[in-house]
């Protein structure tokens, strides 16, 4: 089988990955192949920096902790960025970049990461549980930055998270006119439901608000003030509608915001794609301005093997790429590997479909 060639960068040995079989347990065919498969990654945010590609991924580890709804099970300490010169070329996997000991707010659980470049500096924006105590024993989710003057870091945590951040899932979207915006959030052990009205409660719901006939809980998006590390704004609802304008409900689990919030623009309109969680989709809705409304469109991935699916959509010489992950190489929802496969458009802007297997 072809995988991508890798290689450490900072020398050091890295735990070599469980399986690398291309056709997956119930005899499929992946439509494409791990990015690396020296370590685990999941949750890939790709960028274009300077003529290269980055991929900000999450570093899966092995904790030994079951799965459970809260996602204790991902237990990452750790970031590591991937670089590579063209898609389908080598991967170089960079040393550590920022490692959760080094974040003074921070307990455990460095989930699905960003970047961001503006005027010689890269911005790495991170969720990870606070200090705080749940009824769980666990702290709230917040977002933090850190900086460098490297795309592959290491970064350099500020010492407190993001003022005004919540939940997880950052993902910081640049427009035309150099604002950035930051989208984030996720629902179950994300905690947005914990948020009802901007205020956390520490014993509140670990799953769902169980208002299936209300609007679904929104993820977040919220104006990037010129230092790039803080929010210019209050927060607001990032709302996904139906064709005729109503926002999806909360029981709509199929087209309903779970977590994974990416958004990139095309032709003007601005995509907002998202992971569907407990159904397993990716979905993406369209609107005219980057704080929405969006409008609901349709999958643009139907469900990989494993049970999370987060992803990235990025222009690269010419074409547009899906950055996902699966578990191809360890067969467990908490082990994920990177892959990318192109990503097309219909003549209307709309997106077909994107099948994982090839059978
Ligand atoms: O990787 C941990 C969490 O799993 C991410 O933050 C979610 O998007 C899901 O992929």
């Amino acid at each position: 089988m072809a995988l991508a060639a890798c290689q450490g960068q900072d020398g050091t040995e890295v735990p070599a990955a469980a399986s690398d079989e291309p056709i997956s347990e119930d005899g499929r065919s992946y439509l494409s192949q791990p990015l690396v498969s020296e370590i685990y990654t999941a949750d890939p945010s790709a960028h274009v920096f300077d003529g290269k590609i980055y991929v900000y991924p999450s570093h899966d580890i092995d904790a030994g902790i079951g799965d459970d709804d809260l996602g204790n099970q991902y237990a990452m300490r750790d970031y590591r960025v991937l670089r590579m010169d063209r898609i389908g070329g080598p991967v170089t996997i960079g040393p550590v970049a920022l490692d959760v000991d080094q974040v003074p707010w921070a307990s455990q659980q460095m989930w699905a990461p960003d970047a961001a470049y503006k005027d010689g500096t890269y911005y790495l924006y991170f969720p990870a549980r606070d200090k705080t105590k749940d009824k769980n024993g666990l702290g709230a989710f917040r977002i933090g930055v850190a900086t460098s003057d490297n795309p592959m870091g290491p970064f350099k945590p500020e010492p407190n998270y993001i003022p005004g951040s919540f939940s997880m899932d950052p993902a910081v979207f640049t427009d035309d006119d150099g604002t950035s915006y930051m989208y984030f959030g996720g629902i179950w052990g994300g905690q947005l439901q914990r948020w009802k009205d901007g205020v956390y409660d520490p014993n509140g719901s670990d799953t769902d608000l169980m208002q299936d006939d209300q609007p679904a809980i929104p993820a977040k998006v919220v104006r990037m003030a010129p230092d790039m590390k803080t929010f210019a704004e209050p927060v607001r609802d990032a709302v996904i509608v139906d064709e005729k304008g109503d926002p999806i409900l909360g029981g709509d689990h199929d087209r309903r915001f779970f977590e994974a919030a990416w958004v990139f623009k095309r032709n003007g309109k601005y995509y907002f794609t998202y992971s569907t969680g407990d159904t397993h989709y990716v979905n993406y809705a369209i609107g005219d301005s980057p704080y929405g409304p969006f409008t609901y469109k349709g999958h643009i991935l139907e469900p990989v093997q494993g049970w999370t699916s987060h992803h990235s959509i990025v222009e690269w010489d010419g074409k547009w790429w899906l950055f996902y992950h699966d578990t191809q190489l360890s067969g467990k929802n908490h082990l994920r590997n990177v892959k990318v496969t192109e990503l097309k458009f219909n003549p209307d802007g709309t997106i077909p479909t994107i099948n994982p297997f090839t059978d």
